[in-house]
């Protein structure tokens, strides 16, 4: 396994230079966020962000994400050319050896909270996501201040894109998700580049847009729907684990033995009532999430993918871009290597008895 670390370029408030400090984290996790949804990537900008990470000492492991144009999510007959610039960016990726893809098919928001800084009572603030403030939310009508809310889709074009979406449903995107693998994962098997698809966080629908990877289910048809280790998963404990229903343990290693976990995004949450949930620290004893277990089956299961802290409270002060503080992450990778690396030590000395 290869500890890594989200930076989000030179515009991020957490230097290469930091992260170059947390023992353990050998790999960046980056992307490149100048250019237009859609575009094709540039070899030379991809080589340059490449260039910029390996000359403070890291490899760049991971791209997340390059984002899927929506005309793509809704079938459109413009698809086939944003399609085409997938495909080319993919290709520029493999050129330059940068193993691992993280996306998603999530309509129109990315991840969403609905509060940013709840205090807790040891004075740290975390991301929390409560659905009766998002069933009380009118999209259309209101200002909102959630994740992805203010940097995606201008007023208008949001709006155009809801009405887009109104009439679909999640066969229909299902429909879509197929068509886009079909035609991008053979050319990632090519590259070299495996492709690992991030699950719908939360893994619900939320302004009644439909979502696709929320669980076991719709994961068993992603795999299945191109069978190739190209076609993988960003395994995210925090994304799916809000679902009470979820056996993160059990499926982690099911994912991971097939050969189709090529990422995994590591946090833990703490639930609320049915469907809300604040995020917590890393460790076990901090939510409701068993990371020791899950863990202990990851490597049962002999993951060599790449793992990042995810999401980290914001504590000691610290002010920066949400879920994604220097602190809290850093103690989280901490807390995870050291996770992984007791539970291979006794592994090894299993098999050595
Ligand atoms: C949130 C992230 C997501 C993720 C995308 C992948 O913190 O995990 O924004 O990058 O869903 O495309």
């Amino acid at each position: 396994m290869q500890m890594t670390f989200r930076w989000f370029g030179e515009g991020d408030r957490v230097p290469l230079e930091y992260i170059r400090q947390i023992p353990s984290v050998k790999g960046i996790v980056s992307a490149l966020y100048d250019i237009p949804v859609g575009d094709a990537w540039p070899m030379e900008k991809i080589a340059a962000l490449k260039a910029r990470v390996e000359a403070a000492g890291l490899a760049l492991s991971v791209i997340e994400s390059i984002p899927v144009h929506e005309d793509i999510k809704l079938g459109r007959p413009s698809r086939d050319r944003y399609i085409e610039n997938y495909r080319s960016s993919i290709r520029a990726m493999g050129r330059l050896g940068i193993p691992v893809l993280c996306y998603n098919f999530m309509p129109v928001f990315d991840w969403t909270r609905t509060d940013l800084a709840v205090k807790n009572p040891d004075g740290s603030t975390c991301l929390c996501y409560d659905h009766a403030t998002i069933d009380s939310i009118d999209i259309r009508a209101d200002r909102l201040d959630l994740p992805g809310w203010a940097t995606a889709y201008a007023r208008e074009e949001l709006a155009a894109l809801l009405d887009a979406y109104a009439g679909m449903d999640t066969g229909m995107l299902w429909k879509n998700l197929e068509y886009f693998l079909r035609a991008v994962v053979p050319v990632a098997a090519e590259s070299g580049v495996r492709m690992a698809i991030h699950p719908d966080d939360p893994p619900w629908p939320i302004f009644g847009l439909p979502r696709i990877i929320k669980g076991e289910e719709d994961l068993d048809r992603l795999v299945k729907t191109v069978d190739n280790p190209a076609n993988g998963i960003t395994f995210c404990t925090g994304s799916l684990g809000p679902d009470r229903g979820m056996d993160l343990v059990r499926t982690i290693g099911k994912y991971a033995r097939m050969g189709r976990v090529h990422f995994v995004h590591l946090r833990n949450i703490r639930r609320f009532g049915e469907r809300s949930f604040c995020e917590t620290a890393h460790t076990t004893e901090s939510g409701d999430i068993d990371v020791y277990a899950v863990m202990k089956e990851l490597a049962a299961s002999d993951y060599k993918g790449m793992m990042r802290p995810d999401h980290g409270r914001m504590i000691w002060g610290e002010e920066g871009r949400p879920g994604y503080g220097l602190y809290d992450r850093a103690l989280g990778a901490m807390y995870l290597w050291g996770l992984w690396e007791g539970i291979q030590k006794s592994k090894e000395r299993g098999m050595r008895r």
